[in-house]
């Protein structure tokens, strides 16, 4: 990977965008052209037009072999594809833990250096929402999904201790245009904040393999990115602006209800899943 640090050259050559077609992808899709010279995107949905800057090359993360093609000639990654809420493991598995085997694979076989993995804050869900963790705490995942994202951050950490391909494990919150819910108070990551957070892991000339919280500067947060703070985030916006609205839309907390005891909120209620 060619990291360039005067602003008026872009950070990477070619830079692969996997679930492009996806809410966060959408919108990386307009903003990371500003960072790249040329943005790979994929996805298995509907990718429409290609603009100047772009190639659409349509891959399913659980094809090994169009996962090789769609990794050569890039020079980084923002890996965003896969199953993005809790499911049955069934269907978690096919994109979420044989795809990004398939994608750290073709990385090493195309010599990819840098690799962004939009892994979760349900990996560490089962914390209570009175607790404070950093990205050194066990994992403690909420369901097949926190699961299957665990799974990523371990696998990445291989391919780094391994091959040397480094890795910055993104455990996004709720990355919404505003927070939807009292919970996203403190797990709201604003889009102009994720690709600040995007860019910070792209452009850190060293980042080895590292974890951190995406999420905006909230006044109440359950996530301590101090690890992290060679990776240079500084976000700048907060959930404070839309507490009094949705607390007012939410004025009761059920403190026996899971969803608001627990930081993964709903995601530790769902299942079990019928077979
Ligand atoms: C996630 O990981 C999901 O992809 C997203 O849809 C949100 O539900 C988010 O977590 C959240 O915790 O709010």
């Amino acid at each position: 990977m060619t990291v360039h640090t005067a602003s008026a050259q872009p950070l990477v050559h070619r830079l692969l965008l996997t679930g492009a077609a996806g809410g966060l992808g959408r919108e990386l899709r307009r903003r990371l052209p500003a960072h790249c010279t040329v943005l790979r995107l994929s996805d298995v949905a509907e990718l429409g037009s290609a603009a100047a800057h772009e190639e659409l090359v349509p891959a399913a993360l659980e094809d090994r072999a169009a996962m090789l093609n769609l990794l050569a000639d890039v020079d980084a990654v923002v890996h965003l594809g896969g199953v993005s809420t809790e499911q049955p493991f069934d269907a978690i598995l096919p994109a979420n833990i044989v795809g990004v085997y398939n994608l750290y694979e073709a990385a090493r076989i195309h010599g990819v250096r840098r690799i962004v993995f939009a892994s979760s804050n349900h990996v560490t869900g089962f914390y209570k929402q009175s607790e404070v963790v950093s990205p050194l705490a066990p994992v403690r995942p909420d369901g097949y999904y926190g699961i299957s994202k665990a799974f990523g951050e371990n696998l990445s950490r291989f391919y780094f201790d391994r091959y040397g391909i480094e890795t910055v494990c993104l455990r996004i919150g709720s990355s919404f245009p505003e927070p939807v819910d009292r919970r996203m108070l403190a797990t709201w990551l604003s889009y102009d904040d994720l690709e600040r957070l995007v860019v910070a892991s792209l452009s850190a000339p060293v980042v080895g393999h590292s974890i951190v919280y995406g999420m905006s500067d909230n006044a109440v947060s359950w996530w301590d990115n101090t690890p992290a703070r060679h990776i240079g985030y500084r976000p700048q916006d907060s959930s404070e602006p839309f507490r009094a609205a949705r607390q007012a839309a939410q004025p009761q907390i059920d403190l026996t209800d899971p969803a608001a005891v627990f930081q993964g909120g709903g995601f530790v209620k769902r299942g079990p899943f019928k077979d």
